[in-house]
């Protein structure tokens, strides 16, 4: 490597790679640079409290206050244990969901000061809404038709929603027949300090 080359790859290269990436950060709407996603809920996670329900029942399940004694600990995959899709099998599978059914899910999510962008990811046979803090953040209902497919949905949590220390994740997932599927996955992000 010559001189010039060195030139170029120790300044040139870094102060250029600085720039685009100031160029690109100063277009989101976000005026606070935040760190790289770092993920809050797995897919495959343990412990979801969880009940099977009539199409619509369960209505408030996705209040903070509401009262989940009654439901019962799960862990993701909720689905059917076999069939054609390649998620419908005994691994990721861990809970048996039956088909033409609702499945509530309600998870409490624990986020640091600073926490900001978090984004659920859904994967799901057939359809699904999904809220935090008691709010819908999925615009209602999603229909989805054919095998599950992982993050098919991403919904982000607008920040005003947010708290420090403990948080609420409802889920309500609908089966329309054939098979079932639900796994979810939480991602967040950090605020950076400047300076
Ligand atoms: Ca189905």
């Amino acid at each position: 490597m010559n001189d010039r080359s060195r030139f170029v790859s120790r300044v040139l290269l870094p102060v250029t790679i600085m720039f685009v990436l100031s160029t690109v950060g100063s277009l989101g709407t976000a005026a606070a640079p935040s760190s790289a996603p770092t993920i809050v809920v797995p897919y495959g996670a343990s412990e979801y409290k969880y009940q099977v329900v009539p199409v619509d029942d369960g209505i408030g399940f996705e209040r903070p206050d509401f009262d989940d004694s009654a439901f019962a600990v799960g862990d993701a995959g909720f689905g059917s244990r076999e069939g054609y899709c390649e998620l419908n099998n005994p691994g990721d599978v861990r809970t048996e969901w039956p088909v033409e059914t609702d499945l509530l899910v309600r998870k409490t999510l624990e986020l640091p000061a600073g926490t900001t962008d978090v984004v659920v990811y859904v994967t799901v046979d057939n359809d699904v809404q999904v809220f935090v803090n008691g709010h819908d953040v999925s615009d209602g209902l999603q229909i989805h038709e054919g095998c599950p497919s992982l993050d098919s949905f991403s919904f982000a949590v607008p920040d005003s929603l947010l708290q420090v220390g403990t948080n609420l994740l409802a889920v309500r997932a609908r089966d329309r027949g054939g098979l079932t599927y639900l796994d979810l996955e939480v991602t967040r992000r950090n605020r950076l300090r400047l300076g």
